[in-house]
């Protein structure tokens, strides 16, 4: 699409090739932390590809949009183009992010998925180190695009509480959501609030409000053994924002205790993709035991096969699907997804079958 007769960069923010580089460049970068330096196992269930996108799409309309049907990003040219600023790259990613994760059940209650983009876009722009708290920027969304006289972008400094500041406008609304996860970026680090938002996440559904996503996140940091210290800050920021949240279990070992182990990850499938077969993890931590229903669908929602069904004893299962099928058959090389429902709770993985 954009030949260059040499290896050097040269385009600047007038040459349509640039905006193609900038899409392609952030897109990368986050889906190789996500993947690689977070060990999140996500992508899009559309396609077996990488993400696709249009850094020039919407016939120059000022707006950016990620599409559930086709799991593709488009990015319009009104007032600044919008694939020159990084933050709506990534807030358009965060929406194909949530439907990945939730494969296909994202959430709008309460701009949970608009405030999810604010977020991936904040916490990636953070950690770039341009900005101090000092500085208004800091806590801007979309600084390139908006906070100009096009249009006045959004923050996450944003005052309002939950559930009495809810306006009914997800854009407005989603702020509460990315100014809470943005304080806890600031007190336990941008790798663990990432990682408990991706894993915690996974486990809701369509019509999961902030409220039930907050405490899906907390869950999860709980689940991956975070220390006594990053659980009181979360919870802090969650209940200082108005969630509701429940208090610490007793027995979680402190920080000096947890500092150099690894947090176990109780929900996997490896290796992955996987040709001949892929070994599928799954846990019941609850005392009495769970109901699970542990399967394997295709992109379609279908049920391909079940792994496993009925009362489980607590403890760590261990199992593996060879990519056949109820009826033997070998199913054909794509994507799908290894689900695990868990005494109700949703436990969904992302695997790619290659042969
Ligand atoms: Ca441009
Ligand atoms: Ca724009
Ligand atoms: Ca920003
Ligand atoms: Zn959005």
């Amino acid at each position: 699409l954009y030949p260059s007769g040499s290896s050097t960069y040269t385009n600047n923010r007038f040459q349509d090739r640039f905006e193609a580089v900038n899409v392609y460049y952030h897109i990368d970068t986050m889906m190789r932390y996500i993947n690689e330096t977070l060990g999140c196992v996500v992508g899009p269930y559309q396609y077996a590809t990488g993400v696709r996108f249009d850094p020039h799409g919407l016939n120059g309309a000022d707006n950016s949009y990620y599409l559930t049907s086709s799991g593709r990003l488009s990015f319009g040219e009104g007032g600044v183009d919008d694939s020159e600023d990084a933050d709506v790259i990534i807030h358009e990613l965060g929406h194909g992010l949530h439907d990945w994760i939730t494969g296909g059940s994202l959430s709008q209650v309460n701009g949970l998925s608009e405030g999810l983009g604010d977020f991936f876009a904040t916490s990636y722009d953070r950690s770039l180190g341009h900005w101090g708290p000092g500085n208004p920027q800091y806590n801007w969304v979309f600084n390139w695009d908006g906070h100009n006289p096009f249009w006045s972008g959004r923050s996450t400094a944003y005052g309002a509480s939950y559930p009495g500041g809810l306006t009914g406008s997800i854009h407005t609304d989603g702020q509460i959501w990315a100014t809470c996860l943005m304080r806890i970026y600031d007190k336990i680090g941008r790798e663990k609030i990432d990682k408990a938002v991706i894993e915690g996440l996974a486990s809701t559904g369509s019509n999961t409000n902030q409220n039930a996503a907050a405490n899906a996140v907390f869950q999860a940091a709980l689940n991956m053994g975070y220390n006594v210290d990053d659980l009181t800050d979360m919870r802090d920021e969650f209940i200082a924002t108005g969630y509701t949240i429940p208090s610490i279990p007793t027995g979680v070992a402190d920080a000096s205790d947890t500092e150099t182990t690894q947090p176990a990850r109780a929900f996997f499938a490896a290796p992955n993709p996987f040709t001949q077969s892929t070994r599928l993890h799954y846990s019941v931590s609850a005392r009495g035991g769970a109901a699970v229903d542990v399967a394997i669908y295709n992109v379609a929602g279908q049920r391909v096969k079940t792994i496993a069904r009925g009362h489980r004893v607590a403890g760590s299962y261990d199992t593996s699907w060879d990519g056949r099928d109820e009826s033997g058959a070998q199913v054909r090389s794509g994507v799908y997804f290894y689900r695990a429902s868990i005494d109700g709770r949703q436990n969904v993985a992302r695997l790619v079958h290659m042969r």
